[in-house]
């Protein structure tokens, strides 16, 4: 049985290719009993596919749900001889169990990355059903636990379920393409790409058209040269197309030329210096929770542009590729981050023998794995973010993180980078090893509420102090203040529109002190849903957009101010 991973091309409509969409509405109930795959779904609803169901559901027991759901359809399709079929879900959060007909074809390990499985035996009329267990432990991430049947998590999103990404059925041929790595910029020529196929490929040929759709390159042989090349940048992100010939397969890929270094005290994009201004964000919408929309995401997009951000990180998982795809095309960095966060403030200890341990690192590596095969031609993609505020003063997450970025490195060329909540007087145990520490500080907010005045000097003693000793350049990943849209003060009150505008305004002064700083990612993008809590208004309101992505006042702030 295939576990997801690996197959990681995404599937693509093309005339030796075909795609069938089982997007729309499928039938869902929420598991009382153990799932009995051999009986079709007797009392379900109605659910959209891709969403979360948590937001769409009137029932708020439902809506709360810990534990399994059964998604099912039915689908038809004409069944052609010496063409495989395999199915794709981007993604189904957390875990999930797929079956089709009754027998079990395929797993998901993880809520964030594709599952993709070979389709054997179709019907004439065949029944699919995803049984997805929404639970987090010690061995899933982000990490949980279940305390009288309720779920535990330590990081701040609502823990949406649901199948949230596209779910189609695809045909390859027998004889198929399985992968393709695009290497640009080879040995420091920017002219030269390299392109690694897998699979059974008979007689390829490499045809490179240019953004206009002039063919620039055509070779047999998978390493050449593009005559007067472009490279990619968010000024200017110049995208070409990779096209792929064999005697039996066919596919194309997008790329752009471009090369990323971190070198002392900067972050260089095509050997230039680049400060990288942008946010985190997170995939979560109304009605929708982490459904994919490409209305949304370009909506999104659309105002990145509009404020001026030329990058994000994807806290606190890996978006959807559909999303990468659109990072490529709009001139947006993306520093990519696996799921692991929330692992930090576990009474009794997080990196323990029985909570955070051998197994956990294990599927933590196994999701690096996957996700640097899914984006690896992504040009948007800068950096790897191995993980978000872990305990990194424990002295057991020395050796979880060597183990972690080391295998990293083993599977990328990437700058690495860890996103640290650890105070420096904690001492972070891990700035060694990562090309980039990313700093979480929200002083004035968290601490000294409301005090713009003194704890500027705070964040530029740690950030000093930080760099001092690791002598790593410091990435602002996460400054910002709860504002809620149309609450207005002349003093500049806290969740006032005002307050925000100062608070960035003041962080932003004293990251220009700080030559080392490579960028300042304000968080966060838009207001999103957490689990209720005495310090969240209808979720995390630190947004510089509203839900709705309309523009708070700071909005206007960051437009002018990374214009300049
Ligand atoms: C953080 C977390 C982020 C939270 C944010 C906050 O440090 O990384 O997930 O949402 O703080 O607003 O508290």
């Amino acid at each position: 049985m295939y576990e997801g991973g690996k197959e990681m091309l995404y599937p693509k409509l093309n005339h030796k290719r075909r795609v069938y969409n089982l997007n729309g509405i499928w039938n869902f109930q929420v598991l009382k009993d153990e799932y009995c795959p051999e009986q079709k779904l007797e009392k379900s609803q109605p659910m959209a596919v891709p969403a979360s169901y948590n937001d769409i559901v009137a029932d708020k027991k439902i809506m709360d749900h810990v534990g399994e759901v059964v998604y099912e359809r039915s689908f038809s399709i004409p069944v052609e001889e010496g063409e495989l079929y395999r199915l794709r879900i981007g993604s189904a959060s957390h875990k999930c169990k797929i079956y089709l007909n009754g027998k079990l074809i395929g797993e998901g390990k993880n809520g964030h990355l594709p599952v993709d499985c070979v389709l054997e035996d179709l019907q004439e009329e065949n029944r699919l059903s995803v049984v997805i267990d929404n639970r987090l432990s010690f061995q899933t991430l982000p990490p949980g636990m279940i305390e009288n049947g309720k779920q535990i998590y330590n990081h701040d999103f609502y823990n949406f379920t649901g199948i949230h990404r596209d779910v189609c059925v695809y045909t390859i041929p027998e004889e198929h393409i399985e992968d393709i790595v695009i290497q640009t910029v080879v040995d420091g020529d920017y002219s030269m790409v390299k392109v690694e196929l897998t699979g059974m490929n008979r007689n390829p040929v490499y045809t490179v058209t240019d953004a206009e759709g002039n063919v620039v390159v055509e070779s047999t042989d998978s390493v050449f040269h593009i005559p007067d090349v472009k490279v990619w940048s968010p000024k200017n992100p110049y995208l070409y197309t990779l096209k792929v010939k064999t005697d039996t397969d066919y596919y194309e890929e997008t790329f752009g030329v471009r090369k990323v270094e971190v070198r002392g005290k900067e972050f260089l994009l095509n050997d230039e210096p680049l400060y990288l201004k942008g946010f985190g964000m997170h995939e979560d919408f109304w009605v929708l929770g982490k459904g994919l929309s490409s209305a949304v995401n370009i909506a999104n997009f659309e105002r990145l542009k509009w404020v001026g951000a030329n990058s994000m990180r994807t806290s606190h998982y890996p978006y959807s590729e559909e999303f990468m795809y659109l990072a490529d095309r709009y001139g947006i960095l993306v520093i990519d981050e696996v799921p692991a966060v929330g692992m930090n403030w576990w009474e009794g200890g997080n990196f323990t023998p029985d909570r955070l341990n051998e197994t956990t690192m294990e599927l933590h590596n196994e999701l690096l794995t996957d996700l640097m095969a899914r984006d690896k031609n992504h040009p948007c993609v800068i950096m790897l973010s191995v993980a978000n505020e872990a305990a990194t003063f424990e002295e057991a997450s020395r050796p979880y993180f060597e183990g972690v970025i080391s295998h990293a490195r083993s599977i990328t060329d990437l700058p690495i980078i860890c996103v640290e909540h650890t105070r420096f007087w904690d001492g972070c145990l891990i700035g060694d090893l990562v090309d980039v520490i990313g700093l979480n500080r929200y002083y004035g907010w968290y601490e000294h509420n409301g005090d713009l005045g003194v704890v500027m000097d705070m964040f530029k003693s740690e950030m000093e102090d930080f760099h001092e000793k690791f002598g790593k350049p410091i990435l602002m990943a996460e400054f910002g203040a709860d504002t809620i849209e149309g609450v207005h003060s002349l003093h500049h009150e806290t969740f006032s529109e005002e307050f925000q505008l100062e608070y960035l305004k003041e962080c932003r002064r004293v990251f220009a002190e700080c030559d080392f700083c490579i960028g300042e990612h304000v968080w966060n993008f838009a207001d999103f849903k957490t689990k209720q809590g005495m310090i969240r208004v209808r979720g995390n309101r630190k947004g510089v957009f509203t839900k709705e992505r309309q523009p708070k006042m700071a909005a206007h702030y960051l437009r002018s101010a990374w214009k300049e």
